[in-house]
């Protein structure tokens, strides 16, 4: 059970948790219309600051644009509405779920003239894949389930509709005895995690794969910034399953799962069976960097 706050922004303005409800025939809840991000906000040294705002909020419209939902505030009142919520819950430290969706009116496939909703929550949410997850490094299965062809999930869009693929992978691995999932593309590569981008270092040099079949994550891309910035070589490539086994590491990124080792792949140990060293520095620098301790980066956060 989450831990629920005390108001969401709602089409403008901010609501009694409890009443923030929609229909039952709201035609997202039918046909998976709906685009949504994942933000956190972390308590860093010099107070509260959301990371990497402008760009989610974004990646939020180029998704409503993909799949042609015509967003009815601007970009800067969605930056403007997320702070709002999350000063008005009382948070600093948070996770927050902006989410826009084609709403009630008619049914059927077809309902152009149905609204747009938007709304934001926020509430505290702790390590996605667990602390231990975090330190130790996570058990991960490469799922019986292959992310959509490019032509039927465009993975630039972070649309409600395509995370039955990732619940479905993910409920596969748990009911396995692992902690996550990881999916291949329509041709066998590696893909991505049901909610995380994928790196793997073999002698030093960083690989994740092409963004094709993938959401191009915002932590993915800061963890390339810092990782070139801290003198590493990262290549964007197509990565076969047997070259994740033989990796000396491997780790997943996502504003939910942050910087998660990975110690263990479909029963074979990753490199040490640890959070390896480059995986440990890329960690660090990315908390450095969410918690403003990182001066090359502060223009990433949005203080509260
Ligand atoms: N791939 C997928 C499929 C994905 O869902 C996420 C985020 C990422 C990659 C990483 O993207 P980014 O957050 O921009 O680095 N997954 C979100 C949802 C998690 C959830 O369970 O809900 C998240 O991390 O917020």
């Amino acid at each position: 059970m989450l831990t629920e706050g005390k108001v969401i922004w709602m089409d403008g303005k901010l609501v009694p948790w409890g009443e923030a409800n929609v229909h039952v025939l709201t035609h997202a809840l039918h046909y998976g219309m709906g685009v949504f991000e994942g933000i956190r906000a972390y308590q860093g040294a010099d107070g509260g600051a959301i990371f990497r705002l402008p760009e989610h909020t974004r990646r939020l419209f180029d998704s409503a644009h993909i799949l042609g939902l015509k967003m009815p505030f601007s970009q800067d009142e969605i930056n403007r509405a997320t702070l709002e919520t999350v000063r008005a819950n009382g948070l600093s430290a948070c996770y927050i779920r902006p989410i826009a969706f084609l709403g009630y009116g008619a049914m059927g496939l077809y309902a152009p003239q149905n609204p747009v909703n938007v709304s934001i929550a926020a509430w505290p949410w702790g390590s996605y894949l667990g602390e231990e997850g975090l330190s130790k490094g996570i058990r991960v299965q490469v799922s019986g389930f292959v992310r959509n062809h490019v032509n039927s999930a465009m993975t630039r869009a972070k649309v409600a509709g395509y995370y039955v693929n990732s619940v479905l992978a993910k409920m596969e691995a748990k009911a396995s005895g692992y902690d996550e999932a990881l999916l291949t593309d329509t041709s066998g590569f590696l893909a991505e995690g049901a909610g995380e981008n994928l790196f793997i270092v073999r002698d030093g040099v960083i690989h994740t794969p092409v963004p094709t079949a993938i959401l191009p994550g915002i932590t993915r891309d800061s963890v390339m910034i810092l990782a070139r910035e801290r003198g590493y070589t990262v290549v964007e490539r197509p990565i076969t399953r047997d070259e994740l086994y033989i990796a000396d590491e491997a780790f997943f990124t996502g504003s939910a799962a942050e910087v998660t080792p990975i110690r263990e792949v479909d029963h074979r140990v990753i490199g040490s069976g640890k959070r390896g060293p480059v995986t440990e520095v890329l960690q660090n620098a990315y908390f450095d960097c969410v918690n403003g301790r990182d001066p090359k980066h502060k223009g990433w956060l949005t203080p509260l």
